[in-house]
């Protein structure tokens, strides 16, 4: 069983085999997490994502799937693409936010990665509250088997690190 770790701080300069992108299903790039992957790691990542939309994804990514490229000039060494759910209180897509984490550890493993950064996606610009998407994203990762080692969850500020401590110990 993988070990999970919380950290304050910035996805993009994690030194971890793979970092996992909130992207969308464009593969284009956005704000968020996102902008801050491709602004740091470079063209190489857009490029390798602009190749996936003309060979395996020409109608996009769809949501709850993941995909990687490597990761130019960050200090990981691939990006697991994957695109979460927009929250909508008229309907509970939560399977759809856990596939996230499934896929993207699946991924994981076919690479071979050992160690994995996640960020709390859906959580910014998708809109979903942070005491949800941080149990649906602990109780994921806790179920799904795989060979990662370390699962390191990568939070921007203090409210969302507290929100995935409450969900790691249990008291949410
Ligand atoms: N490192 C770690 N966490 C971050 C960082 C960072 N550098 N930047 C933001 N966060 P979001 P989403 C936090 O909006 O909700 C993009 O435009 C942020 O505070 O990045 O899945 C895509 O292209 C929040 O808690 O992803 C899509 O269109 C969490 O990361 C859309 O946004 C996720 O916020 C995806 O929205």
């Amino acid at each position: 069983m993988a070990e999970i770790s919380l950290v304050l701080g910035d996805i993009t300069e994690q030194r971890v085999d793979a970092v996992v992108n909130a992207a969308n299903s464009s593969l284009m790039g956005g704000g968020g997490v996102d902008g801050a992957i491709h602004r740091k790691g470079g063209p190489e990542i857009l490029a390798e994502c602009r190749e996936l939309r003309a060979s395996r994804y020409a109608g996009g990514l769809p949501t709850g799937q993941a995909v990687a490229t490597t990761a130019g000039r960050l200090p990981a060494r691939w990006v697991i693409h994957t695109v979460g759910p927009v929250y909508a209180r008229s309907e509970d897509r939560s399977h759809l936010l856990a596939s996230c984490y499934r896929e993207s550890l699946r991924v994981a493993d076919e690479l071979g990665a050992k160690s994995v950064a996640f960020p709390a996606i859906s959580t910014g610009i998708y809109g979903w509250p942070l005491d949800d998407g941080a149990r649906i994203a602990v109780e994921t990762v806790r179920e799904t088997p795989a060979e990662v080692a370390e699962i390191r969850f990568v939070l921007f500020d203090t409210t969302a690190y507290a929100h995935f401590g409450r969900a790691l110990s249990g008291s949410t």
